[in-house]
């Protein structure tokens, strides 16, 4: 795939954190077009404006963190959604867990995120 900055907000943008229930990740991994063709594994949300996330992509917000990646220097809240096994296809169900973690990203040539790795 091509990855975009409108992919990267649909798939983990959520700021402020959507009140949509006690199954956060159920809802949102449905909301964001994530449960088709198939429930994606993983997947986090960040907590965050768009403005913080970006300036990851440059020296006030972010570090080099090699292999194209970029770590940032504030942890951010994040929910990452983990599908709980069985079947693969719709209704995906998935446990959540919600923390303060390091993000880390890639950007493209225009300073925006479009891919997101890991957190820690
Ligand atoms: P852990 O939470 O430490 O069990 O790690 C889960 C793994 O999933 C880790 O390798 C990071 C990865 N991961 C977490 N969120 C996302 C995501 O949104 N997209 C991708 N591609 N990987 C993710
Ligand atoms: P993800 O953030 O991993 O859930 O996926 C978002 C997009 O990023 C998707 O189009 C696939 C793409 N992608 C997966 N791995 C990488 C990578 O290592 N680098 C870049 N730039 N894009 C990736």
């Amino acid at each position: 795939c091509a990855p975009s900055y409108e992919t990267f907000l649909t798939q983990h943008y959520d700021n402020p954190k959507s009140s949509v229930g006690k199954q956060y990740c159920d809802v949102m991994m449905k909301r964001r077009g994530l449960d088709k063709p198939a429930c994606k594994e993983v997947n986090t949300f960040i907590h965050g404006t768009k403005n913080n996330i970006i300036a990851v992509c440059t020296a006030s917000g972010g570090k080099d963190y090699g292999k194209g990646l970029r770590i940032s220097l504030r942890p951010f809240t994040v929910t990452t959604c983990k599908h709980k096994g069985g079947s693969t296809r719709p209704p995906c169900k998935y446990s959540d867990n919600k923390s303060s973690r390091y993000i880390v990203i890639a950007c493209n040539q225009d300073g925006k995120p479009v891919h997101f790795d890991e957190s820690l």
